[in-house]
């Protein structure tokens, strides 16, 4: 496995965590219009749309890059009063409404925009007021239709005026609810998704390198036979080759993607490592680290155990290092990956 599909099996278990997507729901009287602007803003049919009242009956959710649009049933049916259908839809539970209307606003209406003004929670939830099958309308029935929202919903901004037959008003819909305020709290909540996600597989990935390292790291301590100059230690480079391919496996690191994302500082480390001389250099540096090497020096007799321990420190040395390495391009690069997806 490598990086990119490692990504893709992080952004699978993103999307179906309900806590990644800000969510905004359509609502307002049936016939409005709900489902047909969903249908607008996405560009595709995926919403039902139709004549009769009750259309839409359960709640749907759409997803749209990172956002859900949620199709609820229209109130003030014989089905549902505003009340029950508060009760059973609870419209407070999600980032942000798109209050959808046509013709006359009626009692429900009101009964809807004064819960929503009233309460002070609702005070920071955006709610975009929408006049659709607007087509017909003049100047002077929009600005009464303004005046009105205002009287009706103090302190609430601009009224929307879309036609969906008529593709009116869709782009600036659209420009209002990926509104700068709303694009951060959706990329919070994707980010925040994405690192839980991501730490839980670098958790796992590391879990297994250490298995890995541990393994290697004492075949490489009885395993002592190649001596390199400069080091007292002998060592078998072919041990090191495999524990480092056994760590970044682990990380779903292939050599192919060092070299494709080579902008990660640590990319140009992991590929000295991939020769023998980067391993040899990196050997003699830590060598010079091992606090027991000098003592063990003194302690005649000790040779061969003494040469033991040491290489077993030492690859463990090299291994740790490498998995740190392994660690962060890894972590750079899935940010990387996830910046590009969310990228505007
Ligand atoms: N002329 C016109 N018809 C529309 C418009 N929006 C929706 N419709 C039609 O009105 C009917 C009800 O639309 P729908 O989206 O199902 O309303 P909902 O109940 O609020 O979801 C459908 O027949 C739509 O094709 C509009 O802006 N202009
Ligand atoms: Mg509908």
């Amino acid at each position: 496995m490598n990086l990119k599909e490692s990504f893709r099996q992080t952004l699978q278990e993103i999307r179906s965590n309900d806590a990644a997507y800000v969510r905004i729901a359509f609502v307002g009287q049936p016939g409005a219009g709900k489902s047909s602007l969903i249908n607008a803003i996405i560009g595709e049919p995926v919403a039902a749309v139709g004549q009769a009242t009750d259309v839409t009956t359960g709640v749907a959710e759409y997803e749209y890059r990172f956002q859900r649009l949620v199709d609820l049933p229209g109130y003030g049916t014989e089905r549902f009063r505003y009340e029950d259908w508060a009760a059973e839809f609870r419209p407070e539970q999600y980032e942000a409404l798109v209050y959808v209307f046509r013709g006359k606003l009626l009692e429900e209406d009101d009964s809807f925009l004064r819960s929503l003004a009233e309460s002070a929670a609702e005070k920071h939830r955006p709610i975009y007021l929408v006049r659709n099958h607007c087509h017909d309308l003049t100047g002077e029935e929009r600005q009464l239709i303004r005046d009105d929202l205002r009287l009706r919903f103090p302190g609430r901004g601009t009224v929307n005026f879309t036609d969906c037959r008529y593709g009116e008003g869709i782009s600036e819909l659209k420009e209002q609810i990926y509104s700068a305020d709303f694009r951060r709290l959706r990329q919070e909540r994707v980010t925040f998704a994405f690192t839980e996600a991501k730490e839980r597989r670098l958790g796992e990935a590391a879990e297994k390198a250490d298995v890995a390292i541990d393994r290697y790291a004492k075949a490489a301590g009885l395993n002592g036979i190649n001596p390199i100059p400069g080091l007292d230690v002998g060592v078998d480079l072919g041990i090191y080759f495999k524990m480092y391919g056994a760590i970044r496996e682990a990380y779903a690191i292939e050599e192919a993607d060092l070299k494709k994302y080579m902008a990660v500082p640590v990319a140009k480390k992991l590929l000295e490592l991939l020769t023998k001389q980067g391993v040899s250099l990196i050997l003699e540096r830590f060598a010079g680290r091992l606090f027991f090497k000098d003592v063990l020096k003194l302690i005649p007799g000790l040779g061969t155990a003494a040469s033991a321990l040491l290489g077993y420190q030492l690859a463990r040395m090299a291994g740790n290092d490498y998995r740190e390495d392994c660690r962060s391009f890894a972590a750079s690069g899935m940010d990387t990956l996830i910046e590009e997806l969310l990228g505007e």
